[in-house]
């Protein structure tokens, strides 16, 4: 993309109104416009983040067994009545009427749609276990959307909801979530912390929420320091084995949310010198409820004896427009955003420092189509721009490798590359032409 002919607003003053430094990065590198309290347009930046954001969440969901479909964002408010929770969830939920007067809801979750569907379309315990998923807009009508995308009243949801016969395969349901929560947060660049929850409106019994620690969290949370050390992604993982032992090692530690928060067990449990106690955000959160939705709306089979089974259910939610002001407050600096490599808008910016000279144009166009034959995005900034304007921007927007080409540095035969990340420059002989091989060592190494 070149970026005379993009659309992506930056700002260059800090906008009055965000408190917290994800909001503010998000408005000033063109990610979001708030078009009414807590509901965001996407610009094209910002787009393609939680494009990216999605299609690990979506992988990471397949490989363990869950089944993409997508339901729709308006519901009828009967299925609601059935499961006896219309009028629980009081004000919260956008309720709606249409020209015939029929109460429809924008649907700030899927329990009710998901049992509706599933109730009618499976009859027998040969079409069970199955987890369904959808990545679709919810509406939560919070009393304070606040922090931007972080408390928003339109956000985007990824959540699954599993079927099983028994709350013993509930449970490894349960399991292939949490560890496949495990690893998409990871490969989202972030170390989310699963801890013990509360289960809320939701309902149920069993409950954990994934937390990011982070000064600016809406929650107070606890746990062991061991926990922050562990990594889900270093063995790979069979979801039809046996989870148990993986489970056992994330869960063994101490760790919960205020709700949760047992101060004589968490004493008792953790060496001073090992307790954290911090600010967190919940980018996801798991729960298992057994029959509480699969009784009042009647979701049942038949067995293999013939008789009736009433599911037991579980749902798995991860905010995915929530996510991207996760992602900001974990990795950035006073010069902008820093995005992990795997959810950057684009993986290399490329600053041509001054467009009309000959030279400098034709470089930046070498590099410009020799990294996209490679398959790598590149944001080509050929504006008019001063280059100390430039320089900012790209910082801004924290693409994680920029690549400097200007008429001074090719006179003597070189360019230069910069990682967002460390600040690292190095300089790079345009000579040695297999140019994007020498980016992508460098980058593999961590430049
Ligand atoms: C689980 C999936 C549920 O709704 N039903 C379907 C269950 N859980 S939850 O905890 O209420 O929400 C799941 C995740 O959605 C994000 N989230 C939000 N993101 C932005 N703005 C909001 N107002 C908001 N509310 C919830 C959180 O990441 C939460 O973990």
């Amino acid at each position: 993309m070149r970026l005379s002919q993009f659309f992506m607003p930056v700002l260059k003053e800090t906008p009055s109104g965000a408190e917290i430094v994800s909001h503010q990065l998000m408005l000033r590198a063109g990610l979001v416009r708030q078009s009414a309290a807590g509901i965001y347009s996407w610009l094209p930046l910002g787009l393609r983040v939680l494009q990216k954001i999605e299609a690990i969440i979506r992988e990471e969901q397949n490989k363990a067994g869950a089944i993409e479909l997508l339901m729709p964002t308006i519901q009828p408010a009967e299925i609601w009545r059935e499961s006896g929770r219309y009028d629980d969830y009081g004000k919260e939920m956008l309720r709606i009427t249409d020209r015939h007067d029929r109460e429809l809801l924008y649907g700030p979750t899927n329990e009710e749609l998901i049992t509706q569907i599933f109730r009618d379309s499976v009859k027998s315990y040969k079409d069970c276990p199955r987890t369904l998923y959808h990545i679709q807009w919810k509406f939560r009508d919070e009393i304070r959307p606040r922090f931007g995308v972080m408390r928003g009243r339109e956000f985007l949801m990824k959540d699954a909801y599993s079927f099983d016969l028994s709350k013993e395969e509930a449970r490894k349901s349960y399991q292939k979530m949490f560890i496949s929560y495990l690893r998409t947060f990871e490969r989202l660049g972030l170390k989310a912390i699963p801890m013990q929850a509360d289960t809320g409106p939701i309902g149920g019994d069993l409950s954990h929420e994934f937390i990011i620690l982070a000064d600016t969290g809406e929650s107070e949370v606890f746990c062991h320091k061991a926990l922050l050390e562990k990594s889900a992604l270093d063995t790979t993982i069979d979801f039809d084995d046996d989870l148990s032992p993986m489970m056992e090692q994330w869960t063994s530690h101490y760790a919960a949310t205020e709700e949760m928060h047992d101060a004589t067990r968490f004493e008792k449990e953790v060496a001073s010198a090992d307790q954290i106690s911090a600010r967190g955000i919940e980018v996801g959160h798991i729960f298992y409820f057994g029959e509480k939705y699969t009784k009042a709306m009647k979701c049942e089979v038949q067995g293999p004896d013939g008789k009736l089974v009433t599911l037991h259910g579980g749902s798995y939610g991860i905010g995915v427009s929530r996510l991207l002001g996760a992602i900001i407050e974990a990795s950035h600096d006073e010069d902008g955003i820093i995005w992990p490599n795997s959810v950057a808008p684009f993986d290399v910016g490329i600053i041509n420092l001054k467009p009309g000279d000959e030279a400098t144009d034709s470089m930046c166009q070498q590099f410009y189509k020799a990294l996209q034959d490679h398959g790598l995005d590149c944001l080509l900034d050929d504006t008019k721009e001063r280059p100390g304007g430039k320089f900012k921007t790209m910082d801004l927007i924290g693409l994680p490798t920029q690549i400097i080409v200007g008429p001074k540095g090719l006179k003597n035969g070189i360019v230069e590359i910069k990682s967002r990340k460390t600040g690292m420059r190095q300089e790079l002989e345009t000579k040695e032409l297999d140019i994007v091989t020498a980016i992508t060592a460098l980058t593999n190494k961590g430049l």
